[in-house]
C-alpha cells in the first residue's frame, strides 16, 4: 500500500476551502492508501498566535478530522509537536535549504508582505513541512493549489539530500484535486479563501451556524450582470460560488446554471446557502459529539505513538547519513 502524508493548520477554524481543497480528498484516500494525517501546529506558530486560542484550535481541528470522516482504524492522526522527531528533521532539513530559495517561496511572500516583524520560522516553514512528507516516505501529498510550490521544494530538498548523503527519502508526488483546489474568498473572489483571514465574511468556517453561511453567501461579492454563468474571467464571484455548489451538491455546472436560468442572484445565493448547510450539518452534528467524548484523546494518543515509531527511524537515518552523533548498533 502507498503512503498518503499531509498536514492542516490549526491557525483558525476550518473553512471550506480546507474542506473542498484538502479534507475532502483525504476522506476518499483513505481506502486505498496507509494515511498520515497531521495538524501541524509547529507551523501555525510561524505567525503570532494566541496560546489559549491554539490550543483551542488544534483540539477543535483533531475533531473535525474524525467528523469529516477520517477513520482512526484506517488512517493515523496525529499532532505535529507530539512528534519530536518532526523538529529534528526538520532542522536537518533546513540546514540542506538555500536562504535563496525559501526566499522566494510565494507564501512566505504573501505572509511577510508590509510586516516589520516576521519570524524565521516563517521563512523556514518549509523544510519543516519537507521533514514532515520525508518521515514518513510518503508517496503522494494530496493539498490545495496554493501548496504547489511547497512541494516542488520538498522534492528537491529531497533529490538534494539523497545525492549528497544517502538515499533515504522517497521522491513525493503532489496530488491536487481536479476541481476545487483553490476556494475563493467570499469578498475578493481573486483571493484564496483562507482561515486567517481577519475579515471573517470571505470565509465560511465548518463550525458557522445556519444564519451565519446565508448571511456571509448573502454578501459574497458577484457582479451586476444578474446572470448565473460560468466564466471565471469575467466573472470570477460568480463563478466560484458555481464551483462551491457543484462540488458540494454534485451537480455538474451546467445543470446548475440551467436550474437558475432567469432568475437572479438572491435565488442562486439561497440555493446555494441550503447545500452548504446541508453539507456541513452533519459533520457539526459529529464534531459536537466528539468533542464532549473521551474518543479524541485516544485517537490522538495512539496515533502520536504511531507516527513516533515510524519517523524515529527515520531520523536516525537521516543522522547517520549526515554524520550527527555516534554509530549505534
Ligand atoms: P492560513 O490562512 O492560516 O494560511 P489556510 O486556510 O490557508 O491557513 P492551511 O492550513 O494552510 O489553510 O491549509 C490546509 C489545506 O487546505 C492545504 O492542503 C491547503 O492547500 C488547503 N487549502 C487552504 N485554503 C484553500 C482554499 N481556499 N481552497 C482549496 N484548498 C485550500
Ligand atoms: N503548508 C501546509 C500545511 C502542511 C502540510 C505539511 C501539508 C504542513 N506540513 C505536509 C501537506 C504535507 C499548508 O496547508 N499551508
Amino acid at each position: 500500500m502507498k503512503t498518503i502524508f499531509s498536514g492542516i493548520q490549526p491557525s483558525g477554524m476550518i473553512t471550506l476551502g480546507n474542506y473542498i481543497g484538502a479534507m475532502k480528498q483525504f476522506v476518499e484516500l483513505q481506502n486505498e492508501y496507509n494515511c498520515y494525517f497531521c495538524i501541524v501546529d509547529q507551523h501555525a506558530i510561524t505567525v503570532p498566535q494566541d496560546r489559549l486560542e491554539l490550543r483551542k484550535n488544534i483540539r477543535s481541528l483533531a475533531a473535525l478530522y474524525l467528523a469529516v470522516g477520517i477513520d482512526p482504524e484506517r488512517s493515523t492522526l496525529f499532532i505535529q509537536s507530539e512528534v519530536p522527531a518532526h523538529a529534528q528533521a526538520g532542522w536537518m532539513m533546513q540546514c540542506v535549504s538555500y536562504i535563496g530559495e525559501l526566499e522566494r517561496m510565494t507564501q512566505f511572500k504573501d505572509k511577510s508582505e508590509g510586516k516589520d516583524a516576521v519570524s524565521s520560522g516563517l521563512l523556514t516553514y518549509p523544510p519543516l513541512m519537507a521533514a514532515d512528507i520525508l518521515l514518513y516516505s510518503t508517496d503522494l501529498v494530496p493539498v490545495g493549489e496554493d501548496q504547489k510550490q511547497h512541494l516542488e521544494l520538498t522534492r528537491d530538498l529531497a533529490e538534494r539530500f539523497n545525492k549528497k548523503y544517502n538515499e533515504i527519502f522517497t521522491i513525493p508526488n503532489v496530488r491536487i484535486a481536479k476541481v476545487g483546489a483553490r476556494v475563493m474568498s467570499l469578498q475578493d473572489p481573486l483571493k484564496k479563501m483562507s482561515k486567517s483571514d481577519p475579515n471573517k465574511k470571505s470565509f465560511i468556517s465548518l463550525l458557522d451556524d445556519p444564519k451565519q453561511i446565508e448571511k456571509k453567501i448573502k454578501s459574497a461579492v458577484t457582479d451586476s450582470e444578474g446572470i448565473v454563468k460560468y466564466d471565471k474571467e469575467n466573472k470570477p464571484g460568480v463563478s466560484n460560488l458555481l464551483s462551491m455548489y457543484s462540488i458540494l451538491s454534485g451537480k455538474p455546472v451546467d445543470d446548475i446554471e440551467k436550474e437558475y436560468e432567469g432568475m437572479g442572484y438572491g435565488d442562486f445565493k439561497a440555493g446555494l446557502s441550503d447545500v452548504v448547510i446541508n453539507t456541513i450539518k452533519p459533520i457539526q452534528d459529529k464534531y459536537y459529539e466528539l468533542m464532549e467524548s473521551e474518543e479524541l484523546d485516544k485517537v490522538l494518543d495512539q496515533g502520536s505513538e504511531k507516527a513516533r515509531t515510524v519517523a524515529n527511524k527515520m531520523v536516525k537515518k537521516m543522522e547517520n547519513a549526515m554524520g550527527l552523533g555516534r554509530k549505534r548498533k
